[in-house]
């Protein structure tokens, strides 16, 4: 029992590290209004400390919106 606890806490710790999919968030999730991209507003409500600055780094194409691509790509 033990055993697995400490290697789900592992896995966790390594889980949470990373992107926004690694944090255990799907686009779909994030994506509140289903309009296929992600707002800086929608990211918000799903990550409150996010800032604007990883939100431009993962806007590749600038247009103020994360499609699903650079949701991927979001590095936090
Ligand atoms: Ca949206
Ligand atoms: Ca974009």
């Amino acid at each position: 029992m033990i055993r697995t606890t400490t290697a789900a806490a592992l896995t966790a710790a390594y889980v949470l590290s990373g992107t926004a999919m690694a944090q255990g968030m799907s686009f779909e999730q994030v994506d509140r209004d289903q309009n296929g991209v992600v707002s800086f507003e929608e990211l918000s409500v799903a990550i409150p400390n996010i800032t604007q600055e990883a939100f431009d780094a993962a806007d590749a194409n600038r247009d103020l919106v994360l499609d699903p691509q650079e949701f991927e790509a979001l590095d936090l």
